[in-house]
């Protein structure tokens, strides 16, 4: 099938067949895509070199694949040293000692699944399936089984835990559904097989990076080199970012914004693309709803205030506004700082805003909005109509917290961890946590995360490593396999392919494996799957394909169909043009949001603390404190013990501005404490100007696999861990907490205290 004549009969599915196995200068190379373990979110293309012992000598970026094009970053190239690294988990564990004494017996796994299976369902006995708890960290391919797990034991507490407001991508998510009814993805070609290069597509003339640094994330599905692309073909770029990061540093523009105060920058920015009649007016009157309303909230922030507030020069947002409003098209590329304030929602409320009218949405180099891809359709929401409602109204956070309605069916973390130290709403008594390391890296205030895990009865935890979380908390540690240890789908939105598997270490599976061993053991209704492969073939359904013919047709795409409101392809219930909203526009003022008496639009609060809401302690702590910027080497906490990855940045590392360490009589490569009134750590100076003076950056997820395993020591994860200055405390709409914008001071740690 050419993809010509896919596009002109409207398959649901493009794709070019191509060999998936080889052999080459004695190396067998499989052709597959590289999600996740170990962590990453995106599904590169690679190609996986194995020797006569089926054992992983070498990666490559597969050049044929369309979404990175051959390249890939440094963790997918040292993959071999992760997959086959010593410390790996190779059995299932059971808890020989007390907690915290890591001391373990090898089990099989079936005795694994049945001692899971019996306390789980003892639990249930006595306290109803909502006591068992279901974790997960970063979304990682395991979303769909461990839901199905959850709804289909009857626990509708699915969490990603310690995730202090959900702050990751949810409320982001969340907003957009409650405002668009769909989602939307910057627009860099990655639609079409051959890119930038289809004459359907434009490239944008501005893109603006807001608060992500795709460079070294790669985040939300996006390859951060199509950044590069889109510069390399003349987009003039917009940086919005408080660190002088290596985008801020081409940028025509760079707008070095205090941290959490996004939400006033984007009025800002409204108030003059409105005030100039700069905005599109023609998409405005057709497509949205509460322009007036919008623009009278728009007018109470002007240039002068958002200058004060956000400490932007006023030329700057100006100047930023008017490239935004007159590029045609252009396209915001957000990120993570987005979610990472208290108040999140009015930030990517705004942000929604100005993608609208500007007649950005859905159009050729802008932010299109991303149809599921269909062929795989039951990947997401899988196994969510396996529970009842009364169970499912009794997710924690639901009563309090009603917006997370919208977007992934997830806990209230903030919640959770109230509900399992105070016994309120209803005991919670066990977790199941895969793919989560909450006290080391997730967690907000990783002493009160501690602690609520300290009290449950019964934890699992899969992972591929053992983990400070594996060794305070877990009765059975079972054993996870990395992507080239087992096979599967990788469906990001636009696109699916399958995952090989071309090696094996020890007795690890795959969390899907894992969650249908379980799942079985738990309700063998809901989990008919014989086999690993029988998931794959069920989730591959839509495709009309089975797993085996996913895997020889490589890459498959989804053509995109631009401005898919206009053409009926929103509302499924009426097919008429228009969103799936409740008044069938992009609501700038938000119905729903009015209807969960939340302010229905955008505005802007400060930070919890910080030298407008507490002055009084900006005289002890007058540093700004951001944290958790990427680093390539690392994702998170892993690969803190693959030497290779290790070696380019060995240890935690808080960025001090020359000045202020001068001030302090700091230098660089110094240990220095990072406190404030929740709590200190203790990271390594590195003096440099790409902060200002009144900021510092601190690294996050830091614990040292090197040191100490057992109790108190737990690997120095409170060595380092800067979450120890973060609190649990989200907005109001229960989404977002302050990650990336807390106060601090800085000073040298004496001798004697290391
Ligand atoms: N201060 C601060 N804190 C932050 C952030 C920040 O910016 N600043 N960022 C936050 C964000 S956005 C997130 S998403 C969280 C992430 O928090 P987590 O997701 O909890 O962090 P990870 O280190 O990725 O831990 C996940 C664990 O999963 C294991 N793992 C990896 N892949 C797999 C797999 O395929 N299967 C299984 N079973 N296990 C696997 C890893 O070995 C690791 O131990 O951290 C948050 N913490
Ligand atoms: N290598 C690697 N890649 C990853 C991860 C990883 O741990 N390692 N984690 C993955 C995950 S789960 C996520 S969520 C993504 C996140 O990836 P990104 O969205 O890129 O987020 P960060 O790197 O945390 O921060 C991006 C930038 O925001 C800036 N910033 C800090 N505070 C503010 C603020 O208040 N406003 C603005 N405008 N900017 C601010 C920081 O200086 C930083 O340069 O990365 C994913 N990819
Ligand atoms: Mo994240």
């Amino acid at each position: 099938m050419e993809y010509e004549d896919a596009f002109e009969e409207e398959l649901p599915w493009i794709y070019e067949k191509k060999p998936w196995r080889w052999e080459e200068d004695g190396l067998t190379v499989t052709r597959g895509s590289s999600f996740t373990g170990p962590g990453c979110h995106n599904g590169c293309g690679v190609l996986l070199y194995t020797d006569k012992d089926n054992k992983l000598v070498k990666v490559e970026g597969d050049p044929l694949n369309n979404y990175n094009e051959g390249r890939l970053c440094i963790r997918c190239l040292a993959l071999k040293d992760v997959v086959n690294h010593p410390d790996r988990l190779h059995y299932p564990l059971k808890r020989a000692g007390a907690r915290g004494e890591n001391k373990w017996e090898r089990i099989s796994w079936d005795e694994a699944v049945e001692t899971i299976a019996a306390k789980f369902n003892k639990i249930k006995a006595e306290h109803g399936a909502e006591a068992v708890v279901f974790a997960q960290g970063t979304g990682r391919d395991i979303a769909p089984y461990i839901m199905r797990l959850a709804f289909s034991f009857g626990s509708p507490n699915y969490v990603c835990y310690g995730l202090a407001g959900n702050a990751c991508m949810i409320p982001r998510l969340s907003v957009q559904m409650a405002t668009l009814a769909c989602i939307t993805m910057p627009d860099y070609s990655q639609y079409f097989p051959d890119r930038y290069d289809d004459e359907e597509y434009s490239v944008p003339e501005c893109v603006v990076i807001w608060g992500t640094n795709p460079l070294a994330s790669n985040s939300d599905g996006n390859f951060g080199h199509w950044t590069v692309d889109a510069m390399k073909r003349g987009s003039r770029l917009v940086v919005i970012d408080p660190r002088l990061t290596w985008l801020a540093a081409k940028a025509d523009l760079w707008l070095q914004v205090r941290p959490g105060t996004d939400a006033a920058l984007a009025l800002g920015m409204i108030n003059i693309i409105i005030q100039e009649n700069l905005f599109d007016r023609e998409f405005v009157e057709l497509w949205s709803y509460g322009f007036d309303a919008l623009a009278e909230r728009a007018a109470e922030y002007p240039v002068e205030k958002v200058s004060a507030i956000t400490w932007v020069p006023q030329e700057k947002i100006v100047q930023a506004a008017r490239l935004y409003a007159q590029s045609k098209p252009a396209m915001i590329h957000w990120g993570l700082a987005v979610d990472m304030t208290k108040e999140s929602v009015p930030i990517t409320h705004g942000i929604n805003a100005l993608m609208t009218i500007t007649g950005n949405l859905d159009v050729p180099g802008g932010n299109v909005i991303t149809e599921l891809p269909c062929g795989v359709a039951g990947y997401y929401g899988w196994g969510f109509d396996l529970i009842n409602r009364e169970q499912f109204e009794k997710r924690i956070g639901m009563g309090k917290y009603p917006m997370i309605r919208y977007g992934i069916p997830l806990a209230s973390p903030d919640e959770m961890v109230e509900a399992i130290l105070t016994d309120k709403p209803y005991p919670i008594r066990a977790m199941w946590i895969q793919a989560n390391n909450p006290i080391a890296c997730m967690g907000a205030d990783p002493k009160r995360t501690y602690e609520s895990l300290s009290k449950l009865e019964f934890v699992v935890v899969v992972d591929l490593f053992h983990t400070p979380t594996t060794v305070a908390f877990a009765d059975i540690v079972l054993p996870a396999a990395a992507f080239p240890e087992r096979n599967g789908i990788r469906a990001v939105f636009y696109y699916a392919q399958s995952m090989n598997q071309v090696t094996q270490i020890g007795e690890t599976k795959g969390d899907a494996e894992i969650c249908r061993l379980v799942g079985k053991a738990l309700n063998p209704d809901a989990w008919p799957f014989e086999s690993e492969e029988e998931i794959w073939d069920s989730l591959a359904q839509g495709s009309g394909l089975t797993f085996k013919e996913l895997q020889e047709h490589g890459q498959m795409i989804h053509p995109n169909i631009y401005r898919k409101y206009a053409e009926g392809r929103l509302r499924m219930e009426d097919d008429q043009p228009g969103f799936n909203t409740p008044t069938g526009r992009v609501e700038m003022y938000s119905t729903r949001m009015e209807e969960f008496g939340l302010d229905p639009l955008p505005y802007y609060e400060e930070p919890p603390t910080g030298p407008v809401s507490t002055p009084e302690l900006m005289g002890e702590y007058p540093l700004i404190l951001t944290t958790g910027g990427r680093e390539q080497a690392f994702f998170h906490s892993e690969h803190r013990q693959v030497a290779s990855l290790r070696a380019t940045h060995p240890l935690p590392e808080v960025q001090i501005h020359p000045e202020t360490a001068k001030g302090h009589g700091i230098e660089a490569g110094d240990w220095v404490w990072i406190e404030n009134p929740l709590g200190r750590c203790r990271q390594k100076a590195s003096v440099t100007n790409v902060v200002p003076p009144w900021l510092v950056h601190a690294d996050h997820g830091w614990w040292f696999p090197e040191e100490e395993a057992a109790e108190p020591h737990l690997f120095g994860v409170f060595t380092s861990n800067v979450n120890q200055l973060i609190p649990y405390n989200c907005g109001r709409s229960g989404f977002g907490n302050s990650y990336k914008s807390a106060v601090c001071r800085v000073y040298k740690v004496k001798e004697g205290e290391m």
